[in-house]
């Protein structure tokens, strides 16, 4: 049997990816949590002349978007179309093969989510609920989580959100926040009565915990666990409507000024991408049970895609369920988290200019580094090493000097086969094994493993010609040296088709040099006859090139200085603190002081240990300012100093006073110090 006859359980599959927010670039992240993983299952699959249908989109409801429309005084339409264009563009330059990319503000969107919301309704699926909820009465509208700022009640930072503190991480409900403000218009905000419609999770549960628990022990490890966690802890009803102008306005009585909660109509946005491919042919892929439906996404993505979007598809009935839910973890970048807010990260848009032509590249990196199980990091230097000791040391090479040999010796044609000895039993036999190899490791979505087993081909082909040395038998043994080119070019020929799925601008080229015209399928790869004897290959290039120390110089340079800028464009100084009386202010006792001695505290990155001359004696103060100055070099250094601090204990040294430091809007920090010199224990009023 060969790898083509396997069993196979569907007819079809059915492959849907995360729908990016439309509210700014896709970044490293998105690829190589979500759309590479999925562009090689769904090329893969393809060549083995399955039916697929590949569906991505655009998410374009949400309140980011109306925060980020606001923030930029347009309209989050203007924001949605900007962004969708930038995004649909980004993913088809990195050659992923949608079958169809669309939106969630389309009008079969529109429709398809509305009425899916009213089946529900009108089945009395849902349960409805009035809540006091904070209303802005300048801006006449009630305030989602994101609209509501104040100080979080357990850490005390003074820009919490109504969902959450950034600061401590904390989840919270907008009521908890100590004096609340509405983003919109700055007032405090009043408690006003709201009804929204809710899905009975819990009615699911039972459904839920046997549909993942038993019959999907399959499951990626970091996703059974998580659904596992959440069905542990019993699930409660959830709030499908929100009091928001920007979304699928809710269709029924009494919803004026109502839309759908973002994470119940995007999922839905799979099945109206579905029919706007294919509007009368669409069941198929979603209620026809030999369909196989695989979400790609990532792991903050789970629970809406393996517990609130199967419960609401098991609400209307008729649908069929994820069979898997691949999610990845999250991918770092110079090992700290990638951060739209923060500008840390890699713009698809900005890597093509600085590195155009070089997609395969990053998928490859990106494959090879793919956070599958667990986060992983993206680094430059680790990318440049990749490129350079892999894909051109390795594929690169190989390819290389297979056609140069072929053109050297046999004029570019392939030449038969001559004698066939050991060596070349034992190639021809690992060369067969690996579509098998590669395809069941994509199956089984190890796409790291699969790409690794791809290099192996390639590593199979450089030992090969190292064996065979058709550069020293040419003179001596023409036979022997007819097989070793013939053979390496089939392995050539068989790197072209199974490459495709991870590269494919890539094994475009390499079959364009082979003159490989036709479309080979994946289980005709592993055969030593794919091209005939005779057949002219064209001339041979380059299908990678060194990557220079300077570019990754150059890209890590970019990236501390798009840190830095950002920095300065979000900072903003602390607000003013509140106010106090001049006795309050009397009682501290700031001095002139001269650090005399200065060391770095051992096991801490920041904290300095100094002895500073206060005038009325010397003595030993533990400063922050480790990562600013070296201890070498502010001997001498004049400073203020607070010397009635009470001394605290900071790493067991007895810190006994404060020095005063300047930070600026970079978070640098500079010594406050007197103009001109002046002795060691001045007071300072
Ligand atoms: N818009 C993407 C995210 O959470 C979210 C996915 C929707 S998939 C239906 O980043
Ligand atoms: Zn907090």
């Amino acid at each position: 049997m060969t790898y083509k006859d396997k069993e196979r359980k569907f007819k079809r599959y059915n492959i849907t990816t995360a729908l990016p927010y439309a509210n700014g670039p896709i970044h490293i992240g998105h690829l190589a949590g979500v759309y590479v993983p999925a562009d090689i299952y769904a090329r893969y699959l393809r060549l083995m002349q399955e039916d697929v249908v590949f569906i991505g989109g655009s998410d374009e409801h949400g309140v980011p978007i109306t925060i980020k429309a606001k923030k930029e005084g347009v309209s989050p339409q203007d924001i949605v179309d900007y962004y969708h264009k930038i995004i649909k563009t980004s993913f088809e330059e990195f050659g992923i093969s949608f079958d169809i990319y669309s939106r969630t503000t389309s009008k079969i969107h529109e429709k398809t989510a509305s009425d899916f919301f009213k089946k529900l309704y009108d089945e009395g699926k849902f349960i409805e609920k009035t809540s006091m909820q904070y209303y802005d009465e300048t801006s006449k509208i009630f305030l989602a989580d994101r609209y509501i700022v104040g100080t979080c009640p357990l850490c005390g930072n003074d820009k919490a959100y109504g969902d959450q503190c950034e600061k401590c991480g904390s989840s919270l409900n907008a009521t908890d926040l100590i004096n609340p403000h509405s983003v919109l218009s700055g007032d405090k905000p009043v408690l006003k009565e709201t009804k929204h419609w809710f899905l009975p999770l819990n009615n699911y549960e039972d459904f839920l915990r046997k549909w993942i628990l038993e019959e999907h022990k399959d499951w990626k490890i970091n996703v059974y666990g998580q659904c596992k966690s959440w069905l542990d802890q019993h699930l409660e009803p959830r709030a499908v409507t929100r009091d928001l102008d920007w979304g699928v306005k809710v269709p029924i009585e009494g919803a004026e000024g109502k839309v759908l909660y973002v994470w119940f109509d995007a999922p839905i946005g799979y099945i109206s991408n579905t029919i706007e491919l294919y509007p009368n042919s669409w069941e198929k892929w979603w209620k026809d049970s030999d369909t196989k439906l695989v979400h790609f996404i990532g792991k903050d993505n789970i629970v809406f895609h393996c517990i609130i979007f199967p419960a609401m598809l098991k609400a209307y009935g008729e649908f069929i369920l994820p069979e898997n839910v691949p999610a990845n973890e999250f991918l770092n970048l110079q090992g700290d988290k990638i951060s739209t807010s923060r500008s840390w990260a890699v713009w698809l848009n900005e890597y093509l200019i600085d590195l155009p032509n070089k997609q395969d590249v990053l998928r490859y990196v990106l494959c090879a580094n793919s956070p599958e199980t667990k986060d992983n990091d993206f680094s430059w230097k680790n990318f440049q090493m990749h490129n350079n000791s892999e894909l051109v040391s390795i594929l690169g090479n190989f390819i290389n000097r297979t056609m140069v040999l072929t053109h050297k010796y046999f004029g570019g044609k392939v030449p038969k086969m001559g004698k066939v000895n050991e060596v070349d039993e034992i190639t021809i036999n690992e060369i067969e094994k690996y579509p098998q190899i590669i395809g069941s490791l994509i199956e089984e979505y190890k796409f790291r493993e699969a790409l690794f087993e791809l290099m192996n081909l390639a590593r199979l082909g450089n030992k090969y010609l190292t064996e065979k040395e058709p550069w020293k038998t040419y003179k001596t043994d023409i036979p022997s040296t007819q097989t070793s080119i013939n053979l390496s070019l089939q392995i050539c020929a068989n790197l072209a088709i199974l490459m495709e799925p991870f590269l494919p601008f890539s094994a475009k080229k390499l079959k364009e040099m082979l003159n490989l015209t036709k479309e080979i399928p994946w289980f005709e790869a592993g055969r030593i006859k794919i091209l005939e004897e005779g057949h002219l290959i064209n001339k041979a290039e380059f299908l990678f090139e060194q990557i220079e120390d300077s570019v990754i110089e150059n890209q890590l340079q970019k990236l501390m200085d798009k840190k830095e800028e950002n920095l300065i464009n979000n900072f903003s100084f602390p607000e003013q603190k509140s106010q106090i009386s001049y006795e309050d202010f009397s009682k501290m006792d700031i001095r002139v002081g001269k650090i005399i001695e200065a060391e770095k505290v051992l096991k801490t990155k920041k904290l300095l240990k100094l002895t500073v001359d206060v005038g009325i004696d010397k003595r030993t103060i533990v400063s922050g300012i480790a990562e600013h100055y070296n201890p070498e070099d502010i001997i001498g250094q004049e400073v203020c100093v607070l010397v009635n601090l009470a001394p605290r204990d900071l790493k067991g040294i007895t810190s006994q006073g404060m020095i005063l430091m300047a930070e600026d809007e970079k978070g640098n920090l500079i010594f406050v110090s007197p103009k001109k010199n002046i002795s060691s224990g001045s007071t300072i009023n």
